[in-house]
This record gives structure tokens, sequence and C-alpha cells, in this order.
């Protein structure tokens, strides 16, 4: 096939297909099918992510009033504390190596009490919000992942649950990169 004039990047046909979803349907039911198939099959997320010695990285694709979209980069031993979603829907399609999910659930005053545990490879997608658990991503113990997370809809801050004890903490969420240009005051 050939083809004439600009064709958009696969990560942008993914956007537009996303804002196209969320308009028919606001629960974006197609939304996990077009996060597998974008990972299967496509790489271009590459040039948005960069790792960090100290943390996973999130790199913002897109955001706007309804989700945002984000590369997440975990290297070797990195992990996201136990944290909430905010009321939100969260969809995590893994494109690069293998993301472990831990699910908890919190009783107030209580520590969490871990859950269903799943490993997820390329193409796999896992969707969580509040009503189903609480959770910790991490890449596999002793290899490093890439994973793409859609949000609906877009927060800046979410809570952390201490393992220990279950106080709760807010934890502001910021961006290594922004839409491929890098931020320098990131401290995830
Ligand atoms: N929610 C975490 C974050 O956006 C990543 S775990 O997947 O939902 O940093
Ligand atoms: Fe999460």
């Amino acid at each position: 096939m050939r083809y004439h004039g600009w064709m958009p990047a696969p990560i942008e046909r993914l956007v537009e297909d996303l804002c196209r979803e969320f308009r028919r349907d606001a629960r974006a039911p197609a939304a996990a099918e077009l996060l597998a198939r974008y990972a299967l099959g496509n790489e271009d997320w590459r040039p948005y992510s960069f790792f960090d010695p100290q943390h996973y990285t999130r790199h913002q694709i897109e955001r706007n009033a309804e989700f945002e979209l984000l590369v997440l980069c975990w290297g070797v031993g990195q992990a996201s504390p136990i944290h909430n979603h905010e009321g939100q829907n969260c969809w995590m399609a893994v494109v690069e190596g293998e993301i472990d999910e831990l699910q908890y659930h919190h009783a107030a005053g209580s520590p969490p009490v871990l859950g269903r545990q799943a490993r997820l490879g390329r193409g796999e997608v896992a969707f969580i919000r509040d009503e189903i658990a609480l959770h910790v991503v991490r890449s596999k113990p002793g290899t490093s992942g890439v994973s793409l997370h859609l949000y609906s809809k877009p927060y800046d801050a979410c809570n952390v649950y201490c393992e220990r004890t279950g106080v709760i903490a807010r934890k502001s969420l910021s961006y290594d990169s922004i839409r491929g240009r890098r931020v320098e005051t990131s401290q995830v």
C-alpha cells in the first residue's frame, strides 16, 4: 500500500482513537482493546521514554479534559507505593518487559491486605478503580519494564498507604517529560 501525504504516528492515532471513544461513551468500553492493539504492534512510545536510577518515571503523552495517557518506565527494583486512583478509571498496558500488579484492600485504621497478584506481558491490559482495590505496580523483580497508562479523568495527586500501618498520605504526581520535553524538577 502506498501512502500519500501526512500519516499520523501510531501513538497519535491511538490518542485520536481514544478521543473518539471517550466522546462516544465516557466509560470508554473499547479503551482496553485500543491499548492492547497499540501495545502489541508499535514502538513509537520509545522517544517519549527514559529511565531514572532513583525512581520510576512518568511521561505525559496527552492530557485533556477526559483522559490522560502516560508512558511509565520501571527500572530494576522500582515500584510504586500502595496507592489509590482518586475515584477514576485506570487502564495499564504493558509495552515492554513484564509488569507486576499487586492489589491491596484497606479498611480505615488497619494495614492494607494483599489480594490478587498478576504478572502482565506485552499487550496485556489491567484495569483498576478504587472500588476494585488499591495497588502496587512494579517491573518483574530483576528486570525493567515499560507500561502505558490511561486515566479518566486525569488527576494530579493520590493517596498513598503505609504498608505497615495503613496510614494515608497525599502524594502529588509529577512528570519527567511532557509531550517529549524533559521536565527538570520531577520527584516521583
Ligand atoms: N498510578 C501510578 C502513577 O500514575 C502508576 S500505577 O498504575 O496505575 O504514577
Ligand atoms: Fe496506579
